[in-house]
């Protein structure tokens, strides 16, 4: 049986034909996109809600980032359908995860996208981190390193071993992390009870939101804006957040929580995250 993509899927062959669309299309191609997803996976199986759940944030990270020069790593790679449907892969996704098609996970032989082949959870950080690395000693530094890792892959001790080293040796990587509040079950620990606390944290994240989109429009006029937003930024903090951030304690740069299905929002923030240098993270919440 053969499904049929929406108008905008189906013209899209690769992100660079994601990309000539404009902002306000992302909502509908995100549609189709889950639609094509849901209609497929319920004749041919597969796995459902991971994808399901990252389709905005899979559109919003094909456009903006240059894939495959900027290399996306996905952690378990479950979650991995809307991507390789964007890249190049559609009409193959009938196949997925049977004898001879495609392979359910992210898989370096099938394509030049998957940077990373997965399966195993919680690799996705010293993943990037090495290829962050292998990008700096070939002078590539017009490259980004992305993972994508869910809160449960995050409680890991590996993922918290390669946020200790990224931390430190502050190569060019962004994580972001998918707060979806569900594991295999729903997720349970101090973390994250922690991730919640974070993420209801509102007044102080879009204060900071707003203050770095500010300094985004002055840093034109030279190195001063950022000075002072830094210490803007860090009363701020002082005051607003009752508890400290995790990954600011780590040395990254910390954005969110961004609603995870609102594509236009996510595209602007991954764009700030784009140009800043060293180690990033944002929480992209349900
Ligand atoms: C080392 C390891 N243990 C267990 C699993 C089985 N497993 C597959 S998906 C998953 C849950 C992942 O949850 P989360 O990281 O929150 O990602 P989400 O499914 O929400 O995208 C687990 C435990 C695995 N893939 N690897």
């Amino acid at each position: 049986m053969i499904i049929e993509p929406g108008p905008l899927l189906a013209a899209i062959s690769s992100p660079d034909d994601l990309k000539k669309l404009a902002p306000e299309q992302l909502v509908q191609v995100s549609t189709e996109l889950r639609d094509f997803i849901i209609d497929t996976v319920s004749i041919y199986g597969g796995h459902f809600g991971a994808s399901l759940g990252v389709v905005e944030l899979t559109v919003a990270l094909h456009y903006v980032f240059n894939t495959p020069h900027d290399q996306l790593v996905w952690d378990v790679g479950h979650q991995a359908y809307g991507h390789k449907i964007l890249t190049g892969r559609r009409d193959r996704f009938p196949t997925n995860r049977r004898y001879g098609g495609m392979s359910g996970f992210p898989k370096m032989s099938e394509s030049p996208y998957d940077a990373f082949g997965v399966g195993h959870s919680s690799t996705s950080i010293g993943a990037a981190l090495g290829m962050a690395v292998a990008s700096d000693y070939k002078k590539e530094f017009d490259r980004q390193h992305i993972a994508v890792i869910g809160d449960g892959a995050m409680t890991a001790g590996m993922s918290f071993e390669a946020l200790n080293q990224a931390g430190a040796i502050r190569n060019n990587m962004i994580v972001v992390l998918n707060d979806n509040c569900m594991s295999i079950d729903p997720n349970v620990g101090a973390l994250k009870e922690y991730l919640t606390d974070i993420t209801t944290s509102r007044t102080y994240n879009k204060v900071r939101d707003e203050l770095w989109n500010v300094l985004g429009k002055l840093s034109k006029f030279g190195p001063n804006p950022q000075q002072i937003a830094r210490k803007v930024e860090a009363a701020m903090k002082a005051t607003l957040m009752k508890q400290s951030n995790l990954f600011e304690a780590l040395n990254f740069r910390y954005f969110g929580p961004v609603d995870g299905h609102d594509v236009q929002h996510l595209v602007a923030v991954l764009n700030d995250l784009k140009s800043i240098p060293g180690p990033s993270c944002c929480t992209a919440s349900r």
